[in-house]
């Protein structure tokens, strides 16, 4: 029998996610989707035959309506969902940021420490992505040597209402965050971030682009270029300088085209697009081990961690400073090192 599901929240990623898991994924299916906006629930239902709308996750949860949960609400609200699922002793994958800050990040873990078991994964997609994989596993067969340093572009069209300057930190550079930390498999000491001249085409009280420099244990510098309303399109890539080579990922995407007076390819628009077969595989991945009870990539200690990240890249954005990240010690639930998670 497949694998019951429950989205809640049915904005833009939730309603991604439910069309993947309605058409895509194997072995589960929408059995409910939750939104406070009861038509948004409904609409999101419709086309689903046997998923219920809610606007209660307790209700979907005191009914025994589902197996498993997959959190696409906005992360201020990620941490009111999270503790009753995990008190259910249900799987669930959670929209990345794990929560806005360290302090909730870490109650969060702490519930699942008592719990016993690891039951909730956090949506880092991009470690499902092949570039990121193949830049890994270059790093950790030490193919052209050592890894030195790591540069980062992250570049969104444009961004949603309240998009706040903090937010540019906790849900776009959250990313980089954790694919420093899986591409190294270390942790992160210190963040800052310099912000120069800005784009006009930035909404009042955000600063655009951002540039921030980030040291791992062992001493690797990771810089990104955080620039989140650059108009022309999506586009997230990395340059990573070895001893001995160069090694790029996420490239325009194929194919590209020769015309009369012309050459080239398209620009990506979104994330859902960049990023979709990421998404395809870290849904299939998450569903198969919840299937087992558990997790099938990064954990909420990786939620915890970058969100200490975050925390101490906030502070950068005001202070100007380096920024030292702060982590409590880690449980003997998530195991040594920063796993490869997919
Ligand atoms: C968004 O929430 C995402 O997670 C995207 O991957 C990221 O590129 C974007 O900056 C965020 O706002």
């Amino acid at each position: 029998t497949p694998l019951r599901v429950a989205v809640v929240g049915a904005g833009r990623m939730g309603a991604d996610h439910i069309e993947r898991l309605h058409r895509r994924i194997n072995g589960a299916e929408v059995a409910a989707v939750v939104d406070i906006d009861k038509p948004r629930a409904e609409a999101a239902v419709a086309h689903i035959p046997g998923a219920v709308a809610y606007t209660d996750l307790q209700e979907v949860l005191d009914r025994g309506a589902v197996d498993a949960v997959l959190i696409a609400t906005p992360g201020f609200l990620h941490e009111q969902v999270l503790l009753p699922v995990i008190e259910h002793g249900l799987p669930t994958l959670c929209e990345k940021p794990l929560t806005p800050d360290a302090e909730s990040s870490w109650r969060v873990v702490q519930a699942e420490v008592a719990a016993g078991r690891q039951l909730v994964q956090v949506g880092f997609m991009r470690r499902f992505d092949a570039g990121y994989l193949s830049l890994r596993r270059m790093i950790e067969e030490k193919t052209y040597g050592e890894l030195l340093t790591l540069h980062h572009q992250h570049r969104n069209p444009t961004t949603p209402a309240g998009f706040t300057n903090e937010m540019i930190i906790n849900d776009s550079v959250v990313h980089e965050f954790d694919a420093v930390r899986f591409f190294t498999g270390e942790e992160i000491t210190s963040v800052q971030v310099r912000i120069g001249r800005s784009t006009r085409n930035a909404p009042a009280g955000q600063r655009d682009p951002q540039l921030v420099l980030l040291e791992t244990e062992s001493g690797i510098l990771a810089q990104v270029e955080v620039y989140v309303n650059a108009q022309f399109g999506y586009q997230v890539a990395t340059q990573a300088s070895f001893e001995t080579g160069i090694v790029g990922i996420g490239g325009d995407q194929e194919p590209y085209v020769r015309t009369a007076g012309t050459w080239g390819g398209s620009v990506t628009p979104g994330f859902e697009e960049r990023f979709v077969e990421a998404y395809d595989r870290e849904i299939q991945a998450w569903v198969d081990a919840a299937a087992r009870g558990g997790i099938g990539g990064p954990s909420a200690w990786d939620g915890y961690a970058t969100a200490a990240c975050c925390e101490a890249g906030v502070r950068a954005q005001a202070s100007g400073e380096i920024v030292p990240v702060q982590l409590q010690p880690k449980p003997e639930l998530y195991g040594a090192g920063v796993p490869a998670g997919a």
